[in-house]
């Protein structure tokens, strides 16, 4: 009995030494938040980071008011309503399905341990389908004008906005504490794109057009083989209107997850998020004005995500640093302006190495 405890306290010492060691030597999986995080870690002074992020994002199916299914009188009559509208418009079109696409380069510099500068260029490509919106009221002449259109795909790529600034260490060192973000987003990105020759949706545009000021502040913490973090930003258009003559709305988001490091390169995580955007502003630029993304009233909402993530490092060998992270959201919540194609899902995959 005696022999079996004092095996049991050297096994419990044995892998408390181990734990230790792990959490200590070389990179940790945990050491970067959940892909789909940025702005999330610092670097020591003299460290450089090159870093890839992929990211896509889906809509499809339902056009929601609110958080409600909209039924299909209402898209007919009143999604493509404006004030500003001339006469009375009817949705000739709708939205059925948005995919977007990010490639975005991540590099990190550290002059001193308490600043990382930054800066992220990205590719941005955006593809949609829509179909013709039918008017069961309309004659038979009405019908037959639209019915030659039937499902169809536009789509979008350029340059995005290009993202620079630096993280400022207020508490902490490399692995947990508490930072905020001082980063700003220059219109690098054409709002200027057509479809059909009017202006195309805004939410297909590559850029905002507008100067932004993206805030964050980041706080991260570990304890054994756990380790968490909150983030608090947004995205504060600084400029009234870009070349196109529109502003993006402001968001705001918060964000906070839950990590466990299975092995010294394995790590898996929780997140829930919560955004909050506002509506677009300024003149409206649909020139044809007959489908809900056409109109700046529909943007915007409150959107809730979960996301699950895996984050992966080499520890050992020639690739050692490399890491590589993943993480699929789920929107648990949309609640949108106007009336808006449903977000469904969501990936981020990062790839980073640090010299
Ligand atoms: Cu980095």
């Amino acid at each position: 009995m005696r022999r079996t405890l004092r095996g049991l306290v050297a096994l419990a010492c044995l892998l408390s030494t181990a734990f230790a060691a792990s959490a200590q030597d070389g990179p940790a999986p945990d050491g970067h938040a959940p892909a789909g995080v940025m702005f999330d870690h610092l670097h020591e002074a003299g460290e450089v980071m090159v870093g890839y992020r992929f990211s896509w994002g889906r809509q499809s199916g339902d056009l929601l008011t609110g958080t409600q299914v909209t039924p299909d009188h209402l898209i007919l009559h009143d999604a493509c309503q404006n004030e500003r509208a001339v006469g009375h418009e009817h949705c000739a079109s709708r939205p059925t399905d948005m995919r977007m696409q990010m490639h975005m380069l991540d590099l990190m510099y550290a002059p001193t341990d308490r600043l990382t500068l930054m800066l992220m260029p990205q590719w941005m490509t955006m593809a949609m389908t829509m179909e013709p919106v039918e008017d069961p009221g309309a004659g038979h002449d009405h019908m037959d004008a639209h019915a030659h259109a039937g499902p169809h795909d536009h789509s979008t790529s350029g340059l995005g906005d290009t993202i620079f600034g630096g993280l400022v260490r207020l508490a902490g060192d490399a692995g947990t504490g508490l930072h905020a973000g001082v980063m700003f987003s220059a219109p690098t990105g054409a709002v200027d794109k057509l479809n059909d020759g009017v202006l195309t949706h805004y939410m297909m545009q590559p850029g905002s057009g507008t100067w932004d000021f993206v805030p964050t502040l980041t706080y991260t913490a570990r304890m054994d083989r756990w380790s968490w973090g909150g983030q608090a930003g947004g995205v504060l258009r600084m400029e009234e209107e870009n070349v196109s003559g529109y502003r993006l709305g402001h968001i705001g988001r918060v964000t906070g997850w839950g990590s466990y490091r299975w092995t010294g390169w394995l790590s898996t995580s929780v997140r829930v998020q919560h955004a909050s955007e506002g509506a677009i502003a300024g003149l409206d630029h649909t020139g044809a004005g007959t489908s809900p993304p056409d109109l700046p009233t529909n943007y915007g909402g409150r959107f809730t995500d979960v996301g699950v993530g895996l984050n992966a490092v080499v520890t050992r060998g020639a690739l050692a640093g490399h890491r590589l992270s993943l993480e699929w959201l789920k929107p648990v919540r949309n609640d949108v302006n106007g009336f808006q194609l449903r977000r469904t899902q969501a990936l981020a995959v990062n790839w980073s190495k640090a010299f």
